[in-house]
Order: C-alpha cells, then structure tokens, then sequence
C-alpha cells in the first residue's frame, strides 16, 4: 500500500499532498439574561440540534459557563458564530458564541 495518511495515492508533481483542515470549536457562553427558550431554539436552528441535545447543551453552558456546540472548519466556525451572534442582538439578548482552535 503507497497511499498516504488519508489513503490517497500522492505522486510528486502530479498530485499535491492533502491535509486534513484544521478544525475550530465554537463555544456558546452563559450570561445572566438570554432566555433559556430562546438559547435552545438557536441550538436548533443553527446547529441542527434535537430539543433534547439542544436542552442538555443550554443547561450545560448554564451551569459551567460555556459549552462546545460542535466543531468545524475555520469557515464554518466563523460563520455559525457570526450568525447566532447577530440573530442574538437582532433580538436584544446577550447571547455570544466565541471560536477556538480545537488542537
Ligand atoms: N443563564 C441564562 C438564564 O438563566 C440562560 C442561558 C443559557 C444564557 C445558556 C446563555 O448560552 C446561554 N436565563
């Protein structure tokens, strides 16, 4: 077998090596004013979440201050947070998503 890491057949020159992308967590934050029902139904909406999984992250992120609601590539990372941050000031909760490098 003379595939590379990811099983593909490398050949110099005619073929470049792939790498896997590197991947960034999106990380929801606890604030003492964002209504629970409404954190829940951005977990829905924006991260394709059950209201079970939603509820469970909502309480976590409650609870000890933040929690992971998935891991991406740095695009979509971005994107997810720059949208559940807007849609959250569009409706005047505090709710803030962050990024950060997932090693
Ligand atoms: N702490 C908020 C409250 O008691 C609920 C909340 C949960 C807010 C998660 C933000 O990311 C959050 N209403």
């Amino acid at each position: 077998q003379d595939g590379s890491r990811d099983g593909s057949l490398a050949y110099a020159e005619l073929k470049p090596e792939l790498k896997r992308p590197s991947m960034y967590k999106v990380i929801m934050l606890n604030d003492d004013y964002t209504p629970m029902e409404f954190v829940v139904e951005v977990l829905e909406q924006f991260f394709k979440m059950h209201r079970e999984q939603a509820t469970q992250i909502m309480l976590k992120v409650h609870t000890n201050g933040s929690a992971v609601c998935g891991v991406f590539t740095r695009d979509i990372a971005e994107t997810k947070a720059s949208q559940v941050n807007q849609y959250a000031r569009e409706n005047q909760h505090p709710l803030l998503c962050e990024i950060e490098a997932a090693d």
